[in-house]
């Protein structure tokens, strides 16, 4: 009999396909088969999309109408999930690493607590790298991290050139599935491709991927030199080639890393630019050099920091969701941006400091629904926190953001009365209440018949796949 039916994760997502590694089957498999662990390229059932159901990278998904042969199937349903996250879209994570480095761009307390804030907010444990300890001074690299310890979180300084802090990322990265984020040009590419090898036995430094770190001269050159071409206004396009995560082959290099060569080259690859890129761009790739890599392992693009802006090119540009071999372990890479918004009650903010926090648990604040600002006698107040400063002026800017919701809000319903006129036969003019938008208005036999001649459509469609 053929399996036609299975479960598995959604890998990668893009317009109207995803990528699913299968896991579990519905029924036996032919002899000739190997289906477990298969990559399948799906469409979304036209049923799910009608719903408003969407399918995210991380989401466990049920396959239906498999073809094995071709690699490609249907995803039917959609399983309830643990998590999702909003920026980046990801389901079922349990876990964050934020990524800052040390130097390269310089690590800084106020833009990293934005971050730190922004991965608080979705209410999962949150681990710190300090990346690129390579470039800074021993006491330099330790200030930074005892600073984070000081703010609540586990610490990890990291190099991606000397592969120091590898093997304890790995153990904090055991068995979960982590979404790691961070500024761009942090290296957060490069951690999860050196993780990635590394647990596949292989060396995964930058410079045996010939790759080009930080702070290496001729990587400064080679940055001016694109900073100096203008690349299309800062908007560089490295490193997009083959992120899509949806061509459908099994043994296709992603971002830069190839099949074995054996050569430690420096390769170019090319791609079509899209709407918004101007014509074909070149842009150069990793190979680990003289290693021989699965012909199935797809490495992360690395870019490079430029040097006038100080800040990395936004070279990862989708979610992708990616294994770490024997460790059981998922990780996300994802696009670096600059700020991350944060959008949350202010009321919430002090709950996503965990200095705070532990104070407050501690009950050593005695105020119920204290904000821990003008509160007389308020110990977190009063406790000379380093970040304090910063949770006041974040509290500020929360607090204008609510403000500004609420006149708007105030002045939608003004401007639209409690009152409508509507035209009655004879010419007349009459008045009558206005009802809530979509909350006691009937749905008219033309929208029921127009909706259901649609649904009927669709399962004709999908029935037909
Ligand atoms: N010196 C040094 N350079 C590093 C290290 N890790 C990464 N780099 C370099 O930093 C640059 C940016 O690395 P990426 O891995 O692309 O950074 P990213 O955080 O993924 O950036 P985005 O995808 O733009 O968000 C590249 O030139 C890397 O070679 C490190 O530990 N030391
Ligand atoms: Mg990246």
């Amino acid at each position: 009999m053929v399996t036609t039916a299975a479960v598995g994760q959604v890998m990668a997502a893009q317009a109207n396909f995803v990528r699913v590694k299968v896991d579990a089957l519905e029924g036996a498999a032919s002899a000739d088969e190997e289906p477990l662990q298969r990559r399948l390229l799906c469409v979304v059932r036209a049923l799910l999309k009608k719903i408003k159901q969407e399918v995210l990278v991380g989401d466990r998904v049920r396959l239906v109408g498999i073809d094995w042969t071709d690699g490609r199937g249907m995803v039917e349903e959609v399983l309830p999930r643990s998590s999702q996250l909003a920026e980046p879209a990801v389901a079922n994570v349990n876990h964050v690493l934020l990524v800052f480095s040390a130097a390269l761009p310089a690590f800084q307390p106020s833009p990293a607590t934005r971050y730190l804030l922004s991965a608080e907010a979705a209410w999962l444990p949150v681990t710190v790298a300090i990346n690129k300890a390579d470039l800074v001074e021993e006491r330099q690299l330790e200030a930074v991290v005892q600073q984070v310890t000081s703010w609540g979180y586990r610490a990890v300084p990291v190099s991606v050139v000397s592969g120091a802090g590898l093997d304890e990322l790995t153990e904090v990265l055991r068995g979960r599935v982590t979404v790691v984020a961070g500024p761009s040009g942090a290296g957060k590419s490069s951690i999860i491709n050196a993780l990635r090898l590394r647990s596949l036995g292989l060396d995964g430094t930058l410079d045996a991927m010939s790759a080009e770190p930080s702070g290496a001269a001729d990587a400064a050159h080679a940055a001016d030199a694109t900073d100096a071409a203008g690349s299309s206004g800062g908007e560089d396009r490295e490193g997009e080639a083959g992120e899509d995560g949806c061509g459908g082959g099994e043994a296709r290099a992603q971002d830069g890393a190839q099949p074995p060569t054996g050569a430690a080259q420096q390769q170019e690859q090319h791609r079509d630019g899209g709407p918004s890129s101007s014509g074909q761009q070149q842009r150069r790739g990793t190979i680990a050099a003289g290693q021989e890599l699965p012909a199935s392992l797809e490495l992360q693009a690395v870019g490079q920091v430029s040097q006038r802006i100080g800040r990395g090119k936004h070279t990862t540009r989708n979610v992708t969701l990616l294994e770490l071999e024997g460790s059981g372990g998922l990780v996300v890479d994802t696009p670096g941006f600059n700020q991350p918004s944060l959008d949350f009650p202010a009321g919430e903010l002090w709950q996503h400091f965990p200095e705070m926090r532990r104070l407050v648990e501690e009950e050593r604040c005695a105020f119920r629904g204290c904000q821990h600002l003008a509160e007389p006698g308020c110990v977190v107040r009063e406790a000379q926190l380093e970040r304090y400063p910063l949770y006041a002026e974040i509290h500020a800017e929360l607090r204008v953001l609510e403000d500004q919701a609420a006149t708007r809000q105030a002045s939608k319903k003004r401007r639209e009365g409690s009152v409508r006129m509507k035209s009655r036969a004879g010419g007349q003019q009459g008045a009558e209440a206005r009802l809530d938008s979509k909350v006691h208005r009937r749905v008219s036999r033309r929208s029921v018949k127009q909706r259901l001649t649609e649904l009927v459509r669709d399962v004709e469609e999908d029935a037909a796949f």
